[in-house]
């Protein structure tokens, strides 16, 4: 009877970071939910199929839903994930707390300041997709709630920093523990990085949307916007690393072959993910093209750790699929344990991220840019990045985390799994398709073809690939239900099960250990590479920040919606 009478103080005794971590999690995926339940809507938009005008009476038109779209699943879940592993990761390997006032405080900020920016966004005042350049100019509660969201990350930054602080004066001399140097770099990543977003919100979007500000000026706004707009997708994809790495070795059942490399690949990501951002303005007017090269060759810089990642997380794999007995050149392959939803999400996640990272390169190659600057290849690249890998490798790890964290059993694995392969196959069919509507008949994103007859008729050509887009839309569709049904059918249920309570989190063992290594003792030196770090944007952005702020040319801005 242990089953029915362990309590719900039970599952968060001793333990009340779990009860943070689920909210936020959870609070992510109600986000990921409602922000997802456009995906296929846009998709068959770009089969040509309008089911817009049956949404008036709530929506009322194609860009305040992917407004939703963008903000829900690419800021708030996300951000929301980020924060609730890479604070949860390192408190548990490390065996402190985090700060537990801090930690609820971040998560009402994360929860008002959402509740405060969906006011807007549900009332069509703030379609201003979820880049929101000026002019385009939306309800100030739209950029208050959406600051409110991003400070809350501060909290995470501090309550990771204090703890890691905590740990090293209680262990004098030794090496950070893997995850929590993923986390405090990640986190120390993402200081950096924000500022530019900060900047552009405190500063102009808010007392502009106020009316205390009469213009903005859209070049620097958007220069603001891309010094973090960049990393930001570091900051989406390196939970899903950290996972890769501590964790997904060891339920495949071998071990990390390298953690000195793991630490590398999170230092490199440090050092190279902000000053980059021009590879988003090759188009603009106003940006010197040698400054746009500079930044090319940097973007290029920060391929490398995604490429040691590769090579790191295959490696690890093979180990695992030899333990089980796989033989031979490709055996390993097949002896890993495809029947475990968390393992079958990333696998397919990564498979994914091939092509994706492909994309990626050719993106960043200047002038290679201006074949498929806005146009769909674009949406096509990043949902194999964050909306393949990154929201796989999250749904992935819920399978066990959520179980983890509540005490309740998964359900419906079957189903599980099934949400996988579906949303593995529509991702590549939809990605697919948009690539090449993007690419050979430069069909733009942010769309509205289906309404259109005249783009209708000026893309008639990309027909066959529009098909490919409503199959994927439909194939997604239901994949998003299989996937909510079981997270919410485990996390609902009322059965908890104590072995599921104690467990722990399946934390990886290394094969190459840091102690000893003079890479891990090179890259211990955090605060010695942020200087660097600080150092390269500086010398990125600063010559030509300083040059907009000093030649600003506000204009006012304009509702056309
Ligand atoms: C059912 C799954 C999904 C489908 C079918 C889907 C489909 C689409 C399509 C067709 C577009 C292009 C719209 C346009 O340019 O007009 C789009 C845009 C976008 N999607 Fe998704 N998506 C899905 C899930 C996701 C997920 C999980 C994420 C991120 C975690 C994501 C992030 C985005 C972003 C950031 C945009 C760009 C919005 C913009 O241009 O303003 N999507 N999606
Ligand atoms: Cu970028």
């Amino acid at each position: 009877m242990a089953v029915r009478t362990l309590s719900q103080m039970d599952a968060y005794a001793g333990a009340p970071e779990k009860k943070y971590t689920l909210y936020m999690l959870m609070l992510g995926f109600i986000a990921l939910m409602v922000g997802t339940l456009f995906g296929p809507l846009q998709s068959f938009n770009y089969g040509g199929l309008d089911l817009y005008p049956f949404l008036k009476p709530v929506f009322q038109n194609y860009y305040q839903g992917l407004t939703l779209h963008g903000v829900l699943n690419a800021i708030i879940f996300t951000q929301l994930f980020g924060q609730a592993i890479m604070v949860y990761l390192p408190a548990r390997e490390l065996g402190l707390r985090p700060n537990m006032t801090l930690a609820w405080v971040s998560f009402w900020m994360a929860l008002i300041g959402l509740l405060i920016a969906a006011l807007p966004l549900l009332a069509n005042a703030a379609s201003v997709l979820y880049t929101f350049y000026p002019p385009l100019k939306a309800h100030w509660a739209f950029y208050l709630g959406a600051a409110l969201f991003v400070l809350s990350s501060y909290v995470s930054i501090y309550l990771a920093l204090e703890m890691w602080a905590r740990w090293r004066k209680a262990h004098p001399g030794q090496i950070t523990p893997l995850v929590t140097y993923m986390s405090v770099t990640y986190w120390l990543m993402w200081l950096l990085a924000s500022l530019g977003l900060v900047v552009e919100v405190a500063l102009f979007l808010i007392p502009w949307s106020l009316g205390l500000l009469d213009g903005v000026d859209p070049l620097l706004m958007r220069t603001l916007f891309w010094y973090t707009g960049h990393p930001i997708v570091y900051f989406w994809l390196l939970p899903a690393y950290a996972l890769a790495y501590t964790t997904l070795p060891r339920l495949a059942g071998g071990k990390l072959i390298s953690d000195p490399l793991a630490r590398l690949v999170f230092l490199l990501f440090l050092l190279f993910s902000v000053p980059v951002g021009f590879h988003h303005q090759f188009a603009d007017p106003g940006i010197a093209p040698y400054w746009k090269f500079i930044h090319t060759i940097l973007t290029m810089m920060v391929a490398v750790p995604s490429l040691i990642t590769a090579f790191t997380i295959a490696a690890s794999l093979e180990n695992a699929g030899r333990n089980n007995g796989g033989k031979g050149l490709l055996g390993w392959i097949a002896a890993l344990p495809w029947n475990n939803p968390t393992v079958l999400a990333f696998l397919l996640g990564f498979l994914a991220f091939i092509p994706g990272g492909a994309g990626g390169i050719v993106n960043a190659s200047f002038n290679l840019n201006q074949n498929i600057h806005n146009t769909v290849w674009i949406p096509g690249h990043f949902h194999l990045q964050v909306g393949t890998l990154v929201t796989m490798a999250a749904m992935g790890t819920a399978f066990w985390l959520v179980p983890h964290l509540t005490g309740k059993p998964l359900v419906a694995r079957g189903m599980a799994l099934a949400s996988q392969w579906l949303w593995f196959i529509g991702m590549f069919i939809m990605t697919f398709a948009l690539h090449w509507m993007g690419f050979l008949y430069a069909v733009p994103r942010r769309s509205h073809i289906a309404g259109s007859p005249i783009a209708m008729e000026a893309y008639r050509e990309s027909a066959a690939w529009m098909v490919l887009n409503i199959v994927a839309g439909v194939i997604l569709l239901i994949a998003a239900i299989l996937f909510f049904y079981v997270l919410y059918a485990t996390a609902l249920q009322s059965r908890r099960e104590p072995s599921q309570v104690m467990a722990e989190v399946p934390f990886t063992e290394v094969l190459s250990k840091a102690e000893g290594s003079s890479l891990a003792q090179l890259t211990e030196r955090v605060w010695f590479w942020f200087g660097i770090a600080l150092l390269l944007v500086v010398l990125a952005y600063g010559p030509v920040l300083f040059q907009m702020f000093t030649h600003m040319n506000p204009v006012p801005g304009v509702r056309l919606w």
